[in-house]
């Protein structure tokens, strides 16, 4: 399998540009359905340890069925497929454009969850145009062992989040352990008290918020599936954030929102609504390639799929 990685603003991304699976030739939730029922020993083969680690994003790079579209991408992690992935997005069309796939300018992308528009600026930058965000469910309260009552909305930016205000410490890079503790009780806590997305869709990424340092307006710690924390403000996390803030009337279509993350990077984000009156984000951020690789299993590997 030969693999591509990258980071963006600290999140890793490994693109499958060769020897993935087949996955056919239907809609990208399809084939997102198929990856995750049979294919679960590729998704361990190419993240876990000791070829990856928890943080990295997967991405099999797949024919679209829309012509118009330069790629499909199918976002895996640790724990299992991902609907939308803003920051693997971000490093696909980097390293799409380092392989001389692509030039600058606007790609469309095929997701699971719908088509986004990606376009490249100079080597690194890349502005996401993406799938509608929504919120859910507002000021939901739920009991949370150890930290008490936590509140916070539900919102949809390309995967499920419940974004507060109410974490147990400040958010700095050295309270990670106790900040992936308390995001982790906090998804417990919901799902036991049956707080889901649309459809009984579980919530999966739980954000907490405080103030943003040297000019960001907001500073985020996001807590993937799997337990990883997002090294990166996250794409679809921070479209969530968007719908919240315009649902509340707190930034205007068109104004710009300055999300760091827990490691100190950042993403701009700015909404508009469209004719149905949808919010529609728009992410910046940036992506370095870091590797260009060929995995190899050997038939004698005792850990040929890796741990875990
Ligand atoms: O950037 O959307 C994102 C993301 C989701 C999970 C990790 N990063």
């Amino acid at each position: 399998m030969r693999v591509v990685d990258s980071h963006t603003e600290g999140e890793p991304t490994r693109l499958v540009v060769e020897g993935g699976p087949d996955l056919g030739s239907g809609p990208l939730s399809e084939r997102r359905r198929i990856f995750a029922e049979r294919f679960d020993h590729v998704r361990r083969f190419s993240l876990n340890e000791p070829r990856g680690f928890e943080a990295i994003v997967g991405a099999l790079l797949v024919e679209p069925v829309d012509p118009t579209c330069a790629a499909g991408l199918i976002f895996y992690n640790n724990a299992g497929t991902l609907g939308m992935c803003g920051h693997g997005t971000i490093g696909a069309i980097v390293t799409l454009a380092h392989m001389g796939r692509i030039g600058p300018g606007a790609h469309r992308v095929e997701t699971p969850v719908g088509v986004v528009t990606a376009t490249l600026e100079g080597r690194n930058t890349v502005t996401i145009d993406n799938v509608p965000a929504f919120v859910h469910a507002r000021d939901v309260a739920v009991e949370v062992e150890g930290i008490g009552r936590v509140v916070g909305d539900v919102a949809w930016g390309g995967n499920w989040f419940f974004l507060t205000e109410n974490a147990p410490c400040a958010l700095d890079y050295a309270e990670i352990p106790r900040l992936t503790a308390a995001a982790g009780a906090v998804k417990t806590a919901l799902a036991r008290v049956g707080v889901t997305g649309v459809d009984g869709a579980e919530i999966d990424h739980v954000e907490f918020f405080q103030a943003g340092t040297n000019g960001a307006d907001s500073r985020n710690f996001v807590l993937c599936p799997g337990a990883a924390y997002d090294r990166s403000p996250c794409g679809t996390g921070t479209s969530a954030k968007l719908a919240c803030l315009a649902a509340r009337g707190t930034l205007a279509p068109g104004a710009a929102w300055v999300q760091e993350s827990i490691v100190g990077s950042r993403f701009t984000g700015v909404y508009s609504l469209d004719a149905e009156g949808r919010v529609r984000p728009r992410i910046t951020g940036r992506a370095f390639v870091t590797a260009e690789a060929t995995l190899l299993l050997d038939p004698a590997d005792p850990f040929p799929y890796g741990l875990g």
